[in-house]
C-alpha cells in the first residue's frame, strides 16, 4: 500500500511539473510571435509611408502625366506596393499608377495611422473582388488631393510559427479601432471561455494597431500526451525509472528541433557548399557564396531551408554562421591566401544587423587568418525587413570598417527598394534571380535592371546577377553593363574539395617572377562605395 502511495506520488508531480514547463514556453513563443508580427507589420507600413512622403516631397500630387510616371516608377521599385493612386477630397480616386479603368473601390473602414494626422490605413474592397486590400493614404499639404499605396491583405497575415512546424497559434491584427487588417484562420468556438486559450497581446508603438495571438491550450496539451502517457505506464510498474526519467527531461527534451540543430552544431554537420561567381567580362572567377548544408551523420544533405528558419528564430544563428566562418577560414586558407581577389560571400540574416556581435565574430575570425577581411563578402537579405534600420546601418558601417564587402542579396524581392539600397550603404547589390529570369522577357525589369546598375555605378558599388540559367541571359546582363554572375550556367553550389578544385584549375598561380604576376592581379583592388 505504501509503495503504491509512493509510486503514485512521482506521477502527479511529473504531471504538474510538465504542465508549467510547457505552459511556460507555450506563452514565451507566443510573446515572441507578437513582437515579431508587430515588427514586421509595422516595417511594411513604414516603409509604404516613406514611399508617400518621399512622392510628396517631390511635388506629385496629380494625374499630370510627368506624376503619374513617378507613381508607376515607385510601383516597380518597391515590392509590397501593388499600386499607387491619387484620391481626391471626397474620396474618388483620381488615376493609378496601373492606368486604365478604374473599379469602384468601396472603403470598409477608414482609421487614422500616425500622431501628425495626414495619414491613414484604409480596408477597402475593389470592385467585386472578395478580397480585402489595404490602402495607406497620406493627404498633401496645402493641396487637396492624397496619394494612396495599397498593398495585399496577405502581407499582414501574420505567419506564426516560432518552431518551424504548422501554424497552431491564431493571429490577428487589427486597427485600434477593431477593423481586421489580416489573420490567419478563424478561431476556434470556444473562444467564450477565456480560459481555454493562452493569449499575448501587443500594441504598436508608432501606428494604430494590435495584435493577439491566442494558442489553444488544448492544442498545446496535446502535443505532450504521449509523455505524458509514458509517464503513467512507468510509474505504474518501476519507480527507478520514473526516477531517471524526470532527471533526464529538463535538459533532454530530445523531440525540441532547436536541441536538434544545438546538437548538430556541435557535432559540426553544418557544412559550408560553395556556389562560384564569374565575372562575364573576362571570364575570371571572382569567387564565391557559401550556401550552408546540414550533413546528417548518414550522409543525407538538408538545405538550408528547412532548418535556417528554425536557426533565426532561435538566435541559433549567431553560433551556426560563426562555425561556418571558422569552417570556410580553415578549408579554403590554404587556397585563397595567395588568390586575395578572390572574395567569399556569407549569407546574414537580419538577426545579425541588431547588434555588434557580428562585428566581433567577424573581426575574431579572420583578423590573423590566412584569408584576409578583404576577401570577405557578407551578404544582407533584402528578404527579411530590418527592424533598426539605424542600429543596421550602425552594424554594417563598423563591418565596412574592418574591410569586410558587405552586400545587399535577393535584391527586387524584399520590402527595400531603392530607398534601402540607398540607406543601408553597401559596397554591392546582388539582383535577384526573379529579374534576370524576366530580362529581355518583361521591358519594366529591363528598366529596373538599369536604373539599379547605373545607380551602382555612381554609388560605386558592385553589381551581381544570381539565378543566371543560360547564355542567353548572360548576352543580355552584358548588355545592361553588369560585370558578374552566378548561377547554374557556370556550376550549382558544390563542396569545399570541389570549389578548391575549380579554383586551383581555372585561377592557377602565376609562376613566380614578376610580369605575370601583375598581369593576374585584379582589376578591382578595391575602390570602395564607403570609402568615399
Ligand atoms: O541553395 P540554397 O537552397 O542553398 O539556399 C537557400 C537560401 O538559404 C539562400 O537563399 C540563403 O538565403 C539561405 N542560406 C543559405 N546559407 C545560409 C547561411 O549560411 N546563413 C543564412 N542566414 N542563410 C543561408
Ligand atoms: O542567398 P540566395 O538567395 O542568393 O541563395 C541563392 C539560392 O539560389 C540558393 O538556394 C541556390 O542554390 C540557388 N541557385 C543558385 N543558382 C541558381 C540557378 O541558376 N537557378 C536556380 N533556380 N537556383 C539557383
Ligand atoms: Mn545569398
Amino acid at each position: 500500500m505504501a509503495g503504491v502511495l509512493l509510486l503514485g506520488l512521482p506521477a502527479a508531480v511529473f504531471n504538474f511539473w510538465l504542465n508549467g514547463m510547457v505552459e511556460r514556453q507555450a506563452q514565451e513563443e507566443l510573446d515572441l510571435a507578437a513582437r515579431r508580427t508587430i515588427a514586421l507589420t509595422e516595417s511594411r507600413i513604414s516603409r509604404t509611408i516613406a514611399i508617400l512622403d518621399e512622392l510628396a516631397s517631390r511635388g506629385v500630387s496629380s494625374c499630370e502625366p510627368a506624376h503619374l510616371d513617378a507613381l508607376r516608377q515607385a510601383t516597380f521599385a518597391t515590392a509590397p506596393v501593388k499600386e499607387l493612386s491619387v484620391i481626391a477630397s471626397n474620396g474618388n480616386t483620381l488615376c493609378s499608377s496601373l492606368g486604365g479603368m478604374l473599379e469602384r473601390r468601396e472603403v470598409i473602414a477608414s482609421e487614422l495611422m500616425v500622431k501628425n494626422g495626414i495619414v491613414d490605413l484604409e480596408v477597402i474592397r475593389i470592385g467585386d473582388n472578395p478580397g480585402q486590400i489595404i490602402r495607406i493614404k497620406r493627404w498633401g499639404g496645402s493641396k487637396t488631393n492624397a496619394l494612396a499605396a495599397l498593398i495585399s491583405a496577405e502581407l499582414f497575415v501574420p505567419q506564426v510559427s516560432t518552431h518551424g512546424g504548422p501554424v497552431t497559434a491564431h493571429a490577428l491584427i487589427t486597427t485600434s479601432g477593431g477593423t481586421v487588417v489580416g489573420q490567419n484562420g478563424v478561431l476556434a468556438q470556444a473562444a467564450n471561455n477565456e480560459n481555454d486559450y493562452l493569449t499575448a497581446s501587443l500594441h504598436s508603438d508608432h501606428y494604430a494597431l494590435n495584435a493577439t495571438l491566442s494558442l489553444p491550450r488544448a492544442s498545446m496539451v496535446a502535443n505532450q500526451n504521449d509523455l505524458r502517457i509514458l509517464g503513467t505506464i512507468i510509474t505504474g510498474g518501476f519507480a527507478l525509472i520514473v526516477f531517471a526519467f524526470l532527471l533526464l527531461l529538463p535538459k533532454g527534451e530530445t523531440a525540441n528541433p532547436i536541441v536538434v540543430i544545438e546538437k548538430a552544431l556541435k557535432a559540426g554537420e553544418f557544412v559550408p557548399y560553395y556556389q562560384p561567381v564569374v565575372d562575364i567580362a573576362s571570364g575570371r572567377l571572382r569567387g564565391a557564396e557559401v550556401l550552408v548544408r546540414w550533413r546528417k551523420p548518414d550522409g543525407t544533405i538538408i538545405l538550408p531551408a528547412a532548418f535556417i528558419p528554425l536557426a533565426e528564430s532561435s538566435g541559433l544563428i549567431l553560433e551556426l554562421t560563426r562555425a561556418l566562418m571558422r569552417r570556410v577560414c580553415k578549408e579554403t586558407a590554404d587556397v585563397l591566401a595567395s588568390r586575395p581577389q578572390i572574395k567569399i560571400g556569407f549569407n546574414l540574416s537580419a538577426r545579425h544587423l541588431a547588434d555588434d556581435e557580428i562585428v566581433r565574430d567577424v573581426s575574431e575570425i579572420f583578423k590573423n587568418s590566412p584569408l584576409r577581411l578583404s576577401q570577405v563578402v557578407l551578404e544582407v537579405t533584402e528578404r527579411q525587413p530590418l527592424e533598426n534600420l539605424t542600429e543596421a546601418r550602425r552594424v554594417i558601417a563598423a563591418l565596412q570598417g574592418l574591410g569586410v564587402w558587405v552586400a545587399i542579396d535577393d535584391v527586387g524581392t524584399g520590402h527595400g527598394g531603392l530607398s534601402y539600397i540607398l540607406k543601408l550603404g553597401v559596397d554591392m547589390i546582388k539582383i535577384d534571380k526573379m529579374f534576370v529570369d524576366s530580362i529581355g522577357v518583361d521591358r519594366n525589369s529591363n528598366a529596373i535592371v538599369e536604373t539599379l546598375v547605373e545607380l551602382a555605378k555612381n554609388m560605386r558599388m558592385e553589381v551581381v546577377a544570381e539565378g543566371v540559367e543560360n547564355f542567353e541571359q548572360i548576352a543580355h546582363l552584358r548588355n545592361l553593363g553588369i560585370q558578374a554572375a552566378q548561377g547554374y550556367v557556370f556550376a550549382p553550389p558544390m563542396p569545399t574539395s570541389s570549389f578548391l578544385q575549380l579554383v586551383e584549375a581555372i585561377d592557377p598561380l602565376p609562376k613566380q617572377g614578376g610580369e605575370e604576376q601583375i598581369a593576374a592581379m585584379p582589376a578591382d583592388t578595391g575602390r570602395r562605395a564607403h570609402s568615399a
